[in-house]
């Protein structure tokens, strides 16, 4: 069974995607995420100039040598264009894998360990009774888990706290700068929050919060003990992860739980976090840390250490993402929870799923294969548009992580 188209679709359907579609000689197709937020047309040349050409005549069936080949065979290791360029041929090729075997792909995988996959909800807002109405609504909806989001006083617009989640949340926003961004600030109001929902909601439902790389471990230390009594599920991303030890300083002081990794593209990034037990929840994603072949083993590193999933799952990676973090979710032995902003209409239009949510769940489906497709006349209606993350900068202007 031999690759014999391998063809780029960028599409803007409210946001940029990138996807990857193979065609087999036998015309069977598989589709795969390449969509890198605000560097999107990167990973489609690396793909459309470099890959796609070596991948024509290949053995669709070898997902593996396919992806060592594509590793080891570009030299140039690692780094989110490459991970997730190879990301997207990998996801395609189990797509091919379970058309070709008529199941699902969790089932190549090992088959369920779960019925359902949890997942949270964003609860946004710019004061903290926005959020809290946020917070019933996701409820209401049979949400098992909500992250908390708040903006803060003193503070102008801060990303991640609008509620217009389809486009802002995840950086659809080319020229937004916030441009006061004070630490001392968020760590004095963000507590009030978690108080106010555990408050009102009880403690029935896990609560999470993404710090967005924007403290340093001591600071990050200092409020996962001053918000202990709220049992958060998680505290995300409260530090930049580059250097992996500085984790130390947090765990030492905290017992609050930590998750990390949104960012990262390898099992490199999180080997120390992982195997020190640095952190507890590891949140790299099928297409940044090279698709599900690469992301399973990361997750099995994880499951030795007590650290278990909980997969990035922002509306910049494409319903494609979404459908295998599924696959692989319902089918590991450590998940933890599954991230779920939902797509706008339009997205999920011009991407077809067999995924479907219920009473706090998402599951994957019972198609062949992932499950998703690619509409690609409705695709070509939504041209790229050039994005970018926002920026964040201190009072004195300077560049602060966001
Ligand atoms: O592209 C960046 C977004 O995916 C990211 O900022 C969203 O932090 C995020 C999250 O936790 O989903
Ligand atoms: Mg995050």
């Amino acid at each position: 069974m031999k690759i014999i188209d391998a063809r780029v679709i960028i599409t803007c359907p409210g946001r940029n995607f990138v996807t990857l579609k193979l065609t087999t000689d036998e015309g069977v197709t598989g589709v795969g995420d390449a969509t890198l937020n605000g560097r999107e047309l990167a990973v489609a040349s690396y793909l459309t100039d470099h890959v796609c050409p070596l991948l024509l005549g290949r053995d669709a069936s070898r997902i593996e040598d396919t992806w060592q080949f594509l590793y080891k065979g570009g030299y140039w290791r690692r780094g989110p264009v490459t991970m997730t360029a190879i990301a997207a041929v990998d996801t395609a090729l189990w797509d091919i894998k379970g058309k070709m075997a008529g199941l699902p792909v969790y089932q190549l995988l090992g088959g369920r360990s779960r019925d359902g996959v949890t997942v949270y909800g964003h609860a946004n807002g710019e004061t903290v009774p926005e959020v809290l109405d946020e917070v019933a609504r996701f409820l209401d909806l049979g949400y098992r888990a909500v992250r908390v989001q708040v903006g803060i006083q003193g503070i102008g617009s801060i990303y991640g706290v609008s509620p217009d989640t389809a486009h802002r949340e995840s950086g659809y926003v080319p020229t937004a700068e916030s441009s006061d961004w004070s630490t001392a600030r968020y760590l004095h109001q963000i507590p009030a929050l978690f108080e106010a929902v555990r408050e009102r909601f009880g403690f029935d439902f896990a609560l999470l919060h993404d710090a967005h790389h924007r403290l340093t471990p001591i600071e990050a230390a200092r409020l996962g003990r001053r918000v202990e009594e709220y049992q958060l599920f998680w505290l995300e991303d409260l530090v930049p992860a580059e250097l992996q030890e500085g984790f130390r300083i947090i765990r030492q002081h905290t017992t609050t739980p930590l998750a990390v990794g949104e960012v990262f593209n390898s099992i490199w990034d999180c080997q120390q976090l992982i195997t020190e037990q640095l952190i507890d929840f590891i949140r790299a994603d099928v297409v940044h840390a090279g698709g599900i072949t690469h992301l399973r083993r990361i997750f099995q590193l994880a499951d030795l250490y007590h650290v278990r999933s909980g997969s990035h799952g922002a509306n910049d990676l494409s319903p494609v993402c979404l459908a295998a973090a599924l696959h692989l979710d319902i089918s590991i032995p450590n998940f933890g929870i599954q991230e779920y902003m939902r797509h706008s209409a339009e997205t999920d239009e011009v991407f077809p799923h067999a995924y479907s949510f219920a009473d706090g769940y998402l599951h994957p489906g019972e198609v062949p294969g992932l499950g998703v497709d690619i509409d690609e006349e409705l695709a070509a209606r939504y041209p790229y548009q050039r994005a970018y993350l926002p920026i964040n900068r201190l009072v004195d202007g300077t560049v602060h992580s966001w």
